[in-house]
């Protein structure tokens, strides 16, 4: 379902006049309202009344997350506080939280964007949606709660976490829509296993996941662990909170949509900050064109990923591939970048594993090592009759060797790094607890 056909479907013609008028609107509004922006413009020597549009775009350099930090917490504010109507929190994922506000009038854009995010992902009136995203100060509960009511749905603002409670309530109540992380959704997913309930116990159809990447691996997990069909939502605080893109649910795999009236998108190389062409990836930069609270031009978000038109598509807006990383924990080891989302690819091609795993960096003496532990699955598991993986049942089962071998061989033939692969038995690695899952842990700088 199509929630805004007019601007979704806008002729990406006029949708370019669009954005080109709010564009020159968005910077001569913050010039005049933000201090930040007034010098950060004038030392540019860029002035409202000679700025373009669209093409004169890259003139404005990047805002960037330590700008944030340095005016915290209300120095970016281009709106007399009395006229904020909620102030969120990032989830302080790499360091100190980042402070952000709303209008009554972005907050209407916030749930629009939700709403049309939601319809995309097969949401349509009258069903229920069980939101597992954390309420409070993180954007992802209330920003999705806000857009399901005004697409229509019956919100359950469960919250995140209380596993016990959220497959209770998914039985009980038979929503159709489940919101989570990833990673939570696989945890909900392997408990109704674990617990025996089975996918005709709960009646959901669809999930929308997001707040953290994910892969192939983890939507195939899902989709068949709870019987859904799961798209990506993608969003941030700095520019609004979830629903800055998402895929449509007949479209999954193909890219989610960035609705580019509001966010207008670009990805630039992470070194020199030059814009890359269609489809190559890039760090991506988002410049708000309607925002009244906290306009921002050119926010990097070191999120890595490409963008690209779909002509064969239901909406004109363009579309991002999958988040392949932060290219700030991008890892860069003995001179090969790669994240730990590579090593997820390559355990979706492997028999015999859990979708669990960790990546260890460390340095030994001036090397830089690479750990990665991995699950075996809880069949394998079964057949052997182990409960963990010990040396000795390693030396016993060839098969265990073998699993070992054929995964550190498939890294280095495709990340082109060796790295050491230890076998964990199943459920021996952190799950999420409601929220976001860290999966990498870099110890070189500790030592
Ligand atoms: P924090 O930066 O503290 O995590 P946010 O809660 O604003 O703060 O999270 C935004 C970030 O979360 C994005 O920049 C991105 O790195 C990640 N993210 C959000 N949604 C997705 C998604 N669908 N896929 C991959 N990463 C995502
Ligand atoms: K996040």
């Amino acid at each position: 379902m199509v929630f805004n056909p007019e601007i979704e479907q806008l002729p990406l013609l006029k949708l370019r006049e669009l954005q080109n008028a709010r564009l020159k609107q968005q910077v001569a509004y913050v010039y005049a309202r933000v201090p930040f922006y007034k010098q950060k413009l004038d030392a540019l020597g860029v002035h409202p009344s000679s700025f373009k549009g669209l093409e004169d775009l890259p003139k404005l350099g990047f805002t960037k997350k330590t700008d944030f930090r340095d005016n915290y917490p209300f120095g970016l504010f281009a709106v007399p506080e009395s006229e904020i109507a909620r102030l969120h929190c990032s989830s302080g994922t790499t360091g100190k939280a980042t402070v952000v506000g709303y209008t009554a009038a972005d907050l209407g854009v916030f749930a629009e964007v939700v709403a049309r995010s939601l319809a995309a992902a097969g949401c349509r009136p009258g069903m229920k949606l069980q939101n597992a995203y954390g309420y409070g100060l993180f954007t992802g509960g209330l920003g999705i709660h806000y857009g399901a009511e005004k697409l229509g749905l019956t919100v359950i603002p469960v919250s995140g976490g209380g596993t016990d409670r959220q497959l209770q309530l998914l039985q009980d109540f038979q929503p159709e829509i489940l919101c989570a992380t990833p990673s939570y959704a696989q945890v909900l997913a392997e408990e109704m296993q674990r617990r025996g309930i089975s996918r005709e116990a709960i009646n959901l159809q669809y999930a929308a996941l997001g707040a953290e990447p994910w892969t192939e691996t983890i939507r195939q997990q899902v989709e068949t662990g709870l019987g859904v069909q799961a798209t990506n939502i993608y969003g941030l605080s700095e520019i609004m909170g979830p629903g800055v893109s998402q895929e449509d649910v007949n479209e999954r795999g193909t890219g989610s949509y960035i609705w580019e009236d509001h966010f207008y998108p670009e990805v630039v190389d992470k070194d020199t900050g030059e814009p890359v062409a269609e489809g190559e990836l890039g760090v991506l930069v988002f410049t708000t064109l309607t925002k009244k609270a906290m306009p921002i031009l050119r926010y990097w978000t070191n999120d890595i990923t490409n963008i690209y038109y779909d002509k064969s598509g239901s909406r004109t807006h363009v579309k991002m591939g999958p988040i392949r990383g932060r290219s700030d924990d991008m890892l860069i080891i003995r001179g090969v970048n790669f994240f730990h989302t590579q090593v997820e690819d390559i355990l979706s091609g492997l028999e015999h594993v859990s979708p669990y795993y960790q990546v260890i960096a460390s340095r030994r003496g001036s090397m830089d090592e690479v750990e990665v532990n991995v699950e075996v699955s809880q069949t394998l598991m079964r057949e052997l009759g182990l409960n963990t993986v010990t040396d000795e049942a390693m030396a016993q089962h060839e098969c265990l060797q073998a699993l070992q071998g054929s995964f550190a061989k498939k890294i280095k033939d495709n990340i082109g790094l060796s790295m050491k692969v230890t076998l964990l038995g199943f459920g021996e690695l952190p799950r999420s607890e409601g929220g976001k899952l860290n999966r990498v842990k870099d110890l070189r700088n500790l030592a």
